[in-house]
C-alpha cells in the first residue's frame, strides 16, 4: 500500500495515474495500469462516443479495479462522451485542455469523481469551487498540449490555493519524481511518457523506439503561434512545423492543417515523416519497455526508499 487522500478517493492501491493520451490510451493499457494498482484511463479523443463506449465495456471485462475516462474538451465529441460516461456508469473522469464546468453538475449527480487537468493555480481553485474531487496540475514538461508553468513552480503554488488533493503531472517518470511531487505538495502523480513504453501500450513500435532513444533535449513545442502548444519529439515533421510557424508567409490555416491527424499517424502508423510523436521532457529517462506492473512497482519501491532516506541530504 501507499495510501494518500488520492488513493482513498479513487479507490486505488498506489497514487499513480496513467495519462489519458489521445490515440494511445485504450482499454488494454488502462486495465493493465488498474490491475497493477494504479488508475488506468481511456482517452476519448481518438474516436467518437461509440469507440469510447466499446472501450469502457472492454475495460470492465479486463479489470475489476477502478478505471477512468479522460475527456479532451477541445474534441468535437466532448459533449457526447460526457454523456457516455454517465450512461456506462464510469466512476472517475479526468478532463484536459479546457474547463469542464458545463458538465460538472451532471457528472456529480451521477456520482462521478471528477479530476480536471489544469495548468495554473487559478484554474485549480476554480475546479475546487465547482466540485472537483482532486485536481491534476500539469507542468509544461509534459508531452502533448501544455500550459506555461513548470511542475516545480506550479505544484506548490496550487497547493497553497486549494484544499482538495493535488495530482502532479509533467516531468515525472520514476520514484524520484514521485518523491519530489510529494514534497512539493502533491498526493499523487500522473504519468504519460513512461506508460508509452508499457508492454500493454499498443502504439506503433517506431513510437516506443523514439521515446527509448530520446535524450533530455529531444522534445520541442509546436503550435504556440496558433494557440495550441504541443510538446513532441524532434522529428523531420516537428522541425518543419516550427519552421513554418516562424515564417510570416505561412498562414495560420496552413499551420493548423499541418497538425491535423499527425498524432494518429505517429501512434497508429508510426509514420516517421508526417507523425507528431508527443512525449514529455522526461523521455530521456525512459529506457526500456516493461509491463505496467513492473513500471508501477519499480516507482513505488524507489519512492518509498527515497522518502525514508530523505534525511541523509541534511548532514547536520
Ligand atoms: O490535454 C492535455 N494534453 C493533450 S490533449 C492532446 S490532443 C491535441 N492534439 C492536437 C492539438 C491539441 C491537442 C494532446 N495532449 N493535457 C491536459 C492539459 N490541460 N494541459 C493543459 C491543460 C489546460 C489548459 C488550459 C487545461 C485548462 C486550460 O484552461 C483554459 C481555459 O479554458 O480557461
Amino acid at each position: 500500500m501507499f495510501s494518500t487522500r488520492v488513493t482513498e478517493i479513487l479507490g486505488i492501491k498506489y497514487p499513480i495515474i496513467q495519462g489519458g493520451m489521445a490515440w494511445i490510451a485504450d482499454a488494454r493499457l488502462a486495465s493493465a495500469v488498474s490491475n497493477a494498482g494504479g488508475l488506468g484511463l481511456i482517452a476519448s479523443m481518438s474516436a467518437g462516443p461509440d469507440w469510447v463506449r466499446e472501450q469502457i465495456r472492454m475495460a470492465k471485462q479486463l479489470t475489476d479495479k477502478p478505471f477512468g475516462v479522460n475527456i479532451m474538451l477541445m474534441s468535437p465529441y466532448a459533449a457526447d462522451v460526457a454523456q457516455v460516461v454517465i450512461e456506462e456508469g464510469v466512476k472517475i473522469v479526468t478532463t484536459g485542455a479546457g474547463s469542464p464546468s458545463a458538465y460538472m453538475k451532471d457528472w456529480i449527480i451521477a456520482g462521478i469523481k471528477v479530476c480536471p487537468v489544469v495548468a495554473s493555480s487559478t484554474l485549480a481553485a476554480m475546479m475546487e469551487k465547482i466540485g472537483a474531487a482532486c485536481v491534476i496540475v500539469e507542468g509544461s514538461e509534459a508531452g502533448g498540449h501544455i500550459g506555461d508553468l513548470t511542475t516545480m513552480a506550479l505544484v506548490p503554488q496550487a497547493r497553497d490555493k486549494v484544499s482538495i488533493p493535488i495530482i502532479a503531472a509533467g516531468g515525472i517518470a520514476d520514484g524520484r519524481g514521485l518523491a519530489a511531487a510529494f514534497i512539493l505538495g502533491a498526493e499523487g502523480v500522473q504519468m504519460g511518457t513512461r506508460f508509452l513504453v508499457a508492454k500493454e501500450c499498443s502504439i506503433h513500435p517506431n513510437y516506443k523506439d523514439k521515446v527509448i532513444r530520446a535524450k533530455d533535449t529531444d522534445t520541442i513545442v509546436t503550435g504556440r503561434r496558433v494557440g495550441h502548444p504541443v510538446r513532441c519529439l524532434k522529428t523531420p515533421f516537428s522541425r518543419e512545423y516550427i519552421k513554418k510557424e516562424n515564417s510570416l508567409e505561412c498562414a495560420n490555416e496552413e499551420i493548423e492543417q499541418l497538425g491535423a491527424g499527425a498524432l494518429r499517424l505517429a501512434a497508429v502508423e508510426g509514420d516517421e515523416d508526417k507523425g507528431c510523436f508527443m512525449a514529455g521532457q522526461i523521455a530521456g529517462l525512459v529506457s526500456k519497455e516493461q509491463t505496467a506492473q513492473e513500471i508501477i512497482e519499480e516507482i513505488i519501491s524507489s519512492a518509498r526508499e527515497i522518502i525514508v532516506k530523505a534525511e541523509k541530504w541534511i548532514k547536520k
